[in-house]
């Protein structure tokens, strides 16, 4: 496995844990790194929620030093769920907005990039669960899905080697290749075309998912114009 982390551009060192809190936790306070668990016991997802981490699972997070101005951040989400759906190609996945990939409907991978600095991020870190062989927790099985249920032989290492390969190919060239990325990301999306409520803490936005513009942002068709959203929870309606 240490050797797959190679095709990541400037990475220098990979850390395997047996058990860990949580990798992106981890990943922050090292750099140039691959940090990979096999188990998390606080594994993390977006706004403080949890991500379920049983064994069986794949758990790792990519230490980037990758000094950016922070309008450019969606654009590493959107470059990672890309990579991500990229090595789980022969599933046929689709991506969410902003960064669920799903397949069947159900939800199969998730992604929380982290930045830390002000104006300039000086260090990103994006971390990246799939559920591979792990066991879904029986109030989440309506709406999450592993690799195991779609493919009897699917490994945790072939799993993580073939995402080192997709995510090295497209960070390679980040932020040069943008326009390519937002091409096959929108091809791959399951967001786009339908109708949506987008929620931003308080505030919500109902509409049409149109386009995701050239900063990442979502476009949503509502009924007072176009909204252009850079985060948010989104949930598919049906009008
Ligand atoms: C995410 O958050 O989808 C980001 C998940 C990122 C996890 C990785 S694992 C390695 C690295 N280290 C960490 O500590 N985290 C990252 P969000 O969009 O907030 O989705 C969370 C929601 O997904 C939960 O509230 C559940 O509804 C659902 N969920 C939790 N565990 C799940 C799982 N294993 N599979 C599918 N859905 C899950």
């Amino acid at each position: 496995m240490a050797l797959a982390v190679k095709s990541i551009k400037d990475m220098e060192n990979f850390y395997y844990f047996n058990e860990i809190d949580s990798t992106n936790r981890f990943a922050k306070k090292v750099d140039r790194s691959v940090v990979f668990a096999e188990k998390q016991n606080e594994g993390r997802g977006r706004l403080g929620r949890r991500w379920e981490s049983e064994k069986g699972g794949l758990y790792m997070s990519i230490s980037l030093n990758l000094s950016l101005p922070v309008t450019e951040i969606p654009k590493i989400t959107l470059m990672s769920g890309l990579a991500v759906c990229k090595a789980l190609e022969k599933y046929n996945p689709r991506i969410k907005w902003p960064n669920d990939v799903m397949i069947n409907g159900k939800k199969v991978s998730g992604i929380l990039c982290e930045f830390i600095g002000e104006e300039l991020s000086s260090k990103t870190i994006v971390g990246i669960g799939i559920n591979v062989r792990n066991q879904i927790p029986e109030g989440l099985k309506d709406k999450a899905i592993n690799l195991e249920e779609v493919d009897k032989n699917v490994t945790i290492t072939e799993t993580f080697k073939l995402l080192c390969t997709e995510f090295g190919r497209l960070y390679e060239s980040f932020p040069e290749n943008w326009e390519e990325i937002l091409e096959e990301w929108k091809r791959r999306s399951d967001t786009l075309g339908r109708f949506v409520r987008i929620k931003i803490g308080n505030r919500s936005f109902s509409g049409k998912a149109v386009d995701i513009d050239s900063d990442g942002g979502l476009v949503v068709e509502t009924a007072n114009g176009r909204e252009k959203i850079i985060s948010g929870e989104c949930f598919y309606t049906n009008y």
